[in-house]
């Protein structure tokens, strides 16, 4: 099948989806094209002359705009690369402006078919802001199929846009080969000392991640037991989450180690992942963390129930709940056979729930009840 991918290009769950099913789409024969303004974080360094395919929209200033167009510019990227390629489907993960791009290409060129991924703040936060709410909604009733990472993003989308459009439910899924526990000492040692554990957050460190919650968390458990902090990304709330660590006495302890793609280099190698969020549709890298048999402990928010069983995978808290959070990484660090037994539970939830080889197949369905396998 000839597949067109629209996705965000920064470090965030839904690029990464978009481009590990490319990438796993590409890998089973299928042609596969990213259009976008850059290389999706992921897929830098990892498409090739086999594909996945990137194709580049340019930035198009003109002195009489006061601003550019990126919905429009991508919408004739994406034409240009359907008239070319003869694009039979295209896949647009994210709401905005993508499935509205698509929806755009679809009818400048009377081609291809448009399946939507909701990803999550496409419907609870950005997408239901007056600037976007009727653009939202318009991408979810004309995309010829609507898919949503978790149960709780799929009822949300009913709910706000009072759509009755049918959004089928696709998990998201972990490369359970890449991301698994890593036993060499020798790459802990990077980190911290053997006595000491290591406790993980990895986010785009926006306001819905509540990256100072998991700081305050830290320094209360690093009061009760040797630990080091690992805060991987960059955003928004980085400086105030640096200032809070100082502030807290634990920037000695901490290290906010930035952006870069390979994260399970690092969680591979934790005790503990924190994830805190004020919003959380699904929960991507608290997957990740299982994969790699780390405890999480969690916000009880939004589709991360769905992902982290509670009292088996990790500790589920409810937002904003400091102590609870930090309750809950001492008892986990503090208990080996808890910890053990967390960390096997993740593992096991993520080879028997979301590995690939069960989720792939549901995109491939979809896909085939859109373009028929006869005329592939
Ligand atoms: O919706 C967002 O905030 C952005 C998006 C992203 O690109 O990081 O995150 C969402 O999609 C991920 C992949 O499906 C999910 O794992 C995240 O839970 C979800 N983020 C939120 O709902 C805040």
């Amino acid at each position: 099948m000839r597949i067109a991918v629209l996705c965000h290009a920064s470090a965030g769950g839904s690029g990464v989806v978009a481009t590990e099913l490319g990438m796993l789409l590409a890998d089973s024969g299928h042609e596969v094209r990213f259009i976008g303004a850059s290389v999706p974080f992921r897929l830098s360094g990892r498409h090739h002359l086999r594909g996945p395919y990137f194709h580049q929209v340019g930035n198009y200033a003109y002195a009489l705009f006061e601003q550019s167009f990126p919905e429009i510019t991508q919408a004739n990227a994406l034409a240009e690369v359907i008239y070319e390629h003869d694009v039979q489907l295209t896949h647009a993960h994210y709401a905005i402006p993508h499935a509205t791009s698509a929806i755009h290409a679809r009818a400048i060129t009377g081609r291809t078919r448009v399946i939507t991924t909701l990803h999550g703040t496409d419907v609870t936060l950005v997408g239901l802001d007056p600037a976007f709410k009727h653009s939202t909604r318009y991408a979810i009733e004309r995309s010829d199929h609507v898919t949503a990472v978790s149960h709780f993003l799929a009822d949300q989308t009913r709910e706000m846009f009072g759509v009755d459009t049918p959004i089928e439910v696709i998990h998201n899924f972990v490369d359970t080969q890449r991301f698994q526990r890593n036993h060499d000492p020798a790459v802990r040692a990077r980190f911290a000392h053997p006595e000491e554990a290591i406790l993980v957050h990895v986010s785009n460190f926006r306001a819905v991640k509540r990256t100072e919650d998991v700081i305050e968390a830290f320094a209360r458990v690093s009061t009760e037991l040797p630990a080091r902090l690992l805060m991987i990304g960059d955003g928004p709330d980085r400086p105030r989450a640096f200032e809070l660590a100082q502030k807290l006495g634990v920037l000695g302890r901490t290290q906010f180690l930035g952006s870069f793609p390979d994260v399970e280099t690092v969680l591979s190698i934790a005790d503990l992942f924190m994830l805190p969020s004020q919003q959380e549709s699904f929960g991507l890298v608290a997957l990740e963390a299982m994969s790699c048999e780390v405890p999480v402990v969690a916000a009880r928010i939004g589709g991360i129930p769905e992902v982290v069983e509670d009292g088996v995978t990790g500790i589920l808290c409810e937002v904003r709940d400091v102590d609870a959070m930090a309750d809950a990484a001492l008892r986990i660090l503090r208990d080996p056979a808890t910890y053990h037994a967390m960390g096997r539970a993740g593992r096991e939830r993520a080879l028997t729930h979301f590995h690939p080889s069960l989720i792939l197949p549901r995109y491939l369905a979809a896909y085939e009840r859109l373009i028929p396998a006869e005329t592939t």
